[in-house]
């Protein structure tokens, strides 16, 4: 890869900086399927603390997380009622189908939706009909745009999906960024769910990680289901001190991305975007378009045939912002 080239295709292309490094390097480490990793201890009692629930378990990935909560929450064949364009639907290679067997049910248009919405989704409780067991929200949404949800609508939602007898679950990849865009806590987005999913990989620029959190028994189970998936492992504080340090440093900062995608959103008359994450929709083919402006210096990926989505980050600067918008012009004028 060009590493002059821009990169907007994700907020997971981050580098550890130095001094994200430098806490790596003087990590306090011991083997972590023993229980005996002092910094992935202090990682996962930080979050949960943050989150407001009783325990925390470092994960390799936020996909890692999704599973077990649905591994925790659900039985084969049961039914788990999500927005449209879920990253569990889209991003996780089937592992719902493949590791629980469950299948998925969308709620509404667009990611995001309503109690009356939700209500259409439940499966009545007659032996034929799939169990809908677990109702998981995206916050931010990731393919809406980043979309923050708008606190009120997410516990109307979850008040429903109590009423009803089913878990509730958070997948938090990006809740920093929502927290950060609409002035709430951690905690008051989370107090609604038995589980919640936050990632260190993505704005926070962590090289690797997120954290699952819930109920000291909820998270028993899940570590017993982490190590199934081959997911129990060893020194883990060296990565688990990147994420120490990224919650301390780099949370504040995801201000400064959102105000970057908004001014690379503008150049494209593209008014609705409310953190990091730019989806531009053009009249020409997107592969095209990002094909053309890889050769132009800029990084960029497509997410529908004319759609490109473009990811501000710790990485990435204003003047770089506004560089990429620039070369975008370019390659879709030359695609
Ligand atoms: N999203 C990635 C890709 O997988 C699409 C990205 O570049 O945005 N939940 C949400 C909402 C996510 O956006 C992601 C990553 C995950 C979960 C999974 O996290 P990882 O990549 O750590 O498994």
């Amino acid at each position: 890869m060009d590493t002059r080239a821009i990169d907007l295709r994700s907020d997971t292309v981050t580098r550890p900086t130095a001094a994200m490094r430098e806490a790596m390097a003087r990590a306090e480490v011991g083997d972590d399927v023993y229980g005996e990793d002092p910094t992935a201890i202090r990682l996962e009692a930080e979050v949960a603390a943050i989150l407001g629930k009783e325990a925390g378990l470092f994960v390799p990935s936020g996909t890692m997380g999704n599973q077990l909560s649905i591994l925790g929450h659900c039985r084969a064949g049961d039914e788990v009622v999500v927005g449209e364009g879920s990253h569990s639907v889209w991003y996780e290679s089937g592992a719902g189908a493949a590791l629980a067997g469950v299948q998925f049910a969308l709620a509404g248009r667009g990611g995001l939706f309503d109690a009356a919405e939700l209500a259409l989704a439940i499966k009545p409780p007659q032996h034929w009909y799939p169990r809908t067991s677990l109702v998981a929200i995206e916050d931010t949404h990731n393919r809406a745009g980043g979309r923050v949800w708008p606190l009120e609508q997410l516990r109307a939602v979850a008040a429903l999906a109590r009423e009803r007898g089913l878990a509730l679950h958070l997948d938090g990849a990006r809740l920093w960024n929502a927290c950060v865009a609409s002035g709430t806590e951690p905690a008051e987005r989370a107090a609604p769910f038995d589980s919640v999913t936050v990632c260190l990989s993505k704005g926070l620029g962590a090289p690797v990680g997120s954290v699952l959190c819930g109920t000291r028994s909820f998270i028993d189970g899940a570590r017993r289901h982490r190590k199934m998936l081959g997911g129990g492992m060893r020194q883990v504080g060296v990565l688990a001190a990147a994420g120490l340090y990224a919650l301390a440093h780099h949370r504040a900062r995801l201000a400064e991305d959102h105000h970057n995608a908004r001014a690379f959103a503008e150049a494209f008359g593209v008014s609705s975007v409310e953190t990091n994450i730019v989806n531009v929709d053009l009249s020409v083919d997107a592969e095209r378009v990002c094909a053309r402006a890889r050769e132009l210096g800029l990084l960029i990926g497509a997410s529908g045939p004319q759609r490109i989505r473009a990811v501000t980050h710790l990485d990435v600067d204003r003047a770089a912002v506004l560089r990429a918008a620039e070369i975008l012009r370019a390659a879709v004028a030359s695609a």
